[in-house]
């Protein structure tokens, strides 16, 4: 994680030495005598989540409610975690895999079923959210988040950008672009680029990705799935191709960030919150997931990161200038036209060999 530079406003520089915090296992180092008489007095919870994808100060309240310590810990990519939990690494409790991460996770058997009578706002999520096909009745996952894969581009440099991924590779831009470092991703979007069906796992379509990708490489300052948004912040990257609500966190710290859904279609995702086998304790996991899950918690989250809320409750109580924000919720006419990363099985080991020989 990158320093914060001094100049960036309040919410930033919180956000992110709450991170670093995190990081170092310090948040949530409070607990005592004034939590005696509390539900869960004693008890900690351990949580890996993606870089900035909680407001801090929820934190502070559930522990405040409950008495329990939570202790954050945090990933940018898919694969950080999987690694991380498929080499029986770092005792998480609670951990927030996306709909692509989760069949790894599931036949793994890293995962145990969420208790369902214990989470009364269970029913304030969206059905549409629901029976994905990654866990058909989501015995093992609760929806968090949901976003896209969109274009942040510094207005000062690359004015009148158009709606698309073209400005990721426009040789004007040359060693100011950044790419998510996010092989199913990127190449989904080079897929996208060129009009072809972006789960292909045809050769003569991921030749035609894989040759574009390797054109824009020279172009290319950094791949990065976090440090884009500092960058883009500082006004040391003009293009980066990133997750849309960090483009927009990283918009409302510098207004010459502007934030692109490419109107022909992207990547969109789903994250879900899911207890790990071994949990020390169930309870407090799924507390903590139903406190997630309350209106009023899971629209000041939303509002906070700047993702899409599946809580349809939440999204009810968010200011109409947030539910109505296209870039964070596409109108369906764009939202058509976007597209899941489907689980293609062995084939997706060609997706992985063009993005290896991208990155060499
Ligand atoms: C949060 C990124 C989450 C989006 N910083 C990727 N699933």
């Amino acid at each position: 994680m990158n320093k914060s530079p001094e100049s960036l406003p309040d919410r930033r520089s919180f956000l992110l030495s709450a991170a670093a915090a995190a990081t170092a296992g310090l948040v949530g180092c409070r607990g005592g005598e004034s939590d005696a008489g509390k539900p869960f007095a004693g008890q900690r919870l351990l949580i890996f989540n993606w870089s900035d994808y909680i407001d801090p100060a929820l934190i502070d309240q559930f522990e405040e409610q409950t008495g329990a310590r939570i202790v954050y810990d945090n990933y940018s990519s898919d694969s950080e975690l999987e690694t991380r939990l498929l080499t029986g690494g770092g005792n998480y409790d609670l951990v927030v895999p996306s709909d692509r991460s989760m069949p790894a996770l599931l036949a793994k058997d890293v995962l145990q079923p969420i208790d369902r009578s214990l989470l009364p706002n269970w029913k304030n999520l969206e059905a549409k959210f629901l029976g994905a096909p990654f866990d058909p009745e989501n015995r093992f996952s609760v929806p968090y988040f949901w976003g896209t894969v969109a274009v942040g581009v510094r207005s000062d440099r690359v004015p009148n950008a158009p709606e698309s991924f073209e400005s990721l590779f426009d040789a004007a831009n040359r060693d100011r672009i950044t790419m998510l470092d996010d092989a199913e991703h990127c190449v989904a979007v080079a897929l996208l680029h060129l009009g072809l069906p972006m789960n292909s796992v045809k050769d003569e379509d991921l030749a035609a990705a894989k040759s574009l990708l390797e054109g824009q490489r020279p172009l290319v300052q950094a791949y990065t799935s976090d440090s884009y948004k500092e960058k883009l912040i500082a006004g040391s990257a003009w293009a980066s191709l990133g997750w849309s609500g960090d483009l927009l966190q990283a918009a409302s710290e510098e207004p010459h960030v502007r934030v692109l859904i490419p109107q022909k279609g992207t990547t969109i995702w789903l994250d879900s919150l899911a207890i790990c086998r071994g949990v020390k304790s169930v309870e407090l996991a799924h507390r903590f997931i139903n406190f997630l899950l309350e209106p009023t918690v899971a629209a000041q989250n939303a509002e906070f990161v700047h993702y899409a809320t599946p809580n349809r409750e939440a999204l009810a109580l968010l200011p109409e200038a947030v539910r109505e924000n296209p870039t964070i919720y596409p109108p369906e006419s764009v939202l058509s036209r976007c597209g899941w990363l489907e689980d293609r099985g062995a084939e997706i080991a060609k997706v992985e060999r063009v993005w290896r020989e991208v990155r060499q």
